[in-house]
């Protein structure tokens, strides 16, 4: 049996870390640990872009570009929708997930899903760096490997 898997070493691979400014305390904590997991992995400065979106409902279409160029090997979303007192919540969640998966089939690079879905802030900080660990570290290392992954793939 051949078993095929991604390693977590960034080599050369380009990266475009688009962060919500939406819930900006606790995104600016997913940045810092997407940045210095993919900096840890290997990747210098010239690797790495972050682009700046409103929200997370606007992550897709910017997912959509940075993927249309071709000069990014792995992208990393990042966001924070925390729910309040009306539907809002649904369909900011639901256009972000359907949005960045759908970019990730359609041409065929990894958009990792580094967007905390949370019911309360105390949620929300429990996931950017305190106890429950960091979705931002998590979505570096997931794009690293599915970035080796797909090269391995398309070998
Ligand atoms: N955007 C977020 O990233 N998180 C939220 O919690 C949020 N809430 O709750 O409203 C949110 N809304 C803004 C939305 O993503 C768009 O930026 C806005 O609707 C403009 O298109």
């Amino acid at each position: 049996m051949r078993s095929i898997e991604g390693n977590l070493i960034v080599g050369d691979a380009r990266f475009c870390v688009i962060a919500a400014r939406f819930n900006e305390a606790i995104v600016t904590r997913l940045l810092d640990g997407a940045v210095d997991t993919l900096r840890r992995h290997g990747a210098d400065d010239s690797q790495l872009h972050v682009v700046r979106v409103p929200g997370a409902f606007e992550l897709p279409l910017a997912a959509r570009e940075a993927a249309r160029g071709r000069q990014y090997d792995g992208i990393i979303a990042l966001g924070a929708v925390i729910r309040g007192a009306t539907p809002h919540f649904d369909y900011v969640c639901a256009e972000a997930a359907g949005g960045l998966g759908r970019v990730s089939t359609e041409f065929g690079i990894p958009v990792a899903f580094g967007l905390l879905t949370c019911d309360t802030i105390e949620q929300a900080m429990e996931r950017s760096g305190t106890k429950a660990g960091n979705k931002g570290v998590d979505a570096a290392l997931a794009a690293i490997e599915m970035v080796n992954l797909l090269r391995q793939l398309n070998a």
